[in-house]
């Protein structure tokens, strides 16, 4: 059977933090699902369709990634799937706490084991959050995202920047 991995995230948007742990989840497992998990309480820059259309642009050379969205726990989407595992990046300490948590909640509910991922530290500092912050004021987030990010940032943000 193929051995498969979800990494999962809210991916608003996809930052090269974000593609540097799904290219390294891709080397390790024969498939690589990328979970958009819908949360109704946040809005959000971006669409998730454009979140998706962004994370399979970038994705796209790796040959192996599947990526969809999903309205529900992250348990239920492994087992729809039989996915027998989740790949997390750990930037720093401060992840620590709450990834933990996930991680022993999720393997409590359904058994699915999560696997951490150091980051690479050239992208330790680095979220989606901040990305936006960044941009929005204008500041050069072109060597923290892809092209087609980029791209996308200065549709949503304006064209001048
Ligand atoms: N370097 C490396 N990895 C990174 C970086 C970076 N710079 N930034 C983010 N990551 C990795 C981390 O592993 C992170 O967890 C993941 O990418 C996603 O990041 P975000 O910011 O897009 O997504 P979050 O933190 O909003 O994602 C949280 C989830 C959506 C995974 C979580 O809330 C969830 O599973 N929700 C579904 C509902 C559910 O099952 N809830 C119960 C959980 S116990």
């Amino acid at each position: 059977p193929l051995r498969r991995a979800v990494c999962p995230g809210s991916f608003d948007p996809i930052t090269n933090g974000h593609l540097d742990i799904i290219a390294r989840a891709s080397r390790l497992y024969d498939v690589v699902h990328v979970a958009v998990m819908i949360n109704k309480s946040k809005q959000g820059l971006f669409t998730i369709d454009e979140r998706i259309s962004l994370i399979e642009q970038v994705t796209a050379e790796f040959g192996n990634v599947r990526v969809e969205s999903f309205h529900g726990l992250l348990v239920d989407f492994c087992k729809q799937r039989e996915i027998p595992a989740i790949v997390k990046g750990l930037r720093a300490v401060s992840d620590f706490d709450y990834e933990l948590q996930m991680a022993q909640m999720n393997n409590g509910l359904s058994g699915v084991e999560t696997l951490f991922v150091p980051t690479n530290p050239a992208y330790s500092f680095l979220s989606s959050s901040l990305v936006k912050e960044v941009a929005a004021w204008g500041g050069d987030v072109s060597h923290l995202v892809p092209a087609p990010v980029m791209e996308a940032l200065r549709g949503k943000l304006g064209k001048d920047r």
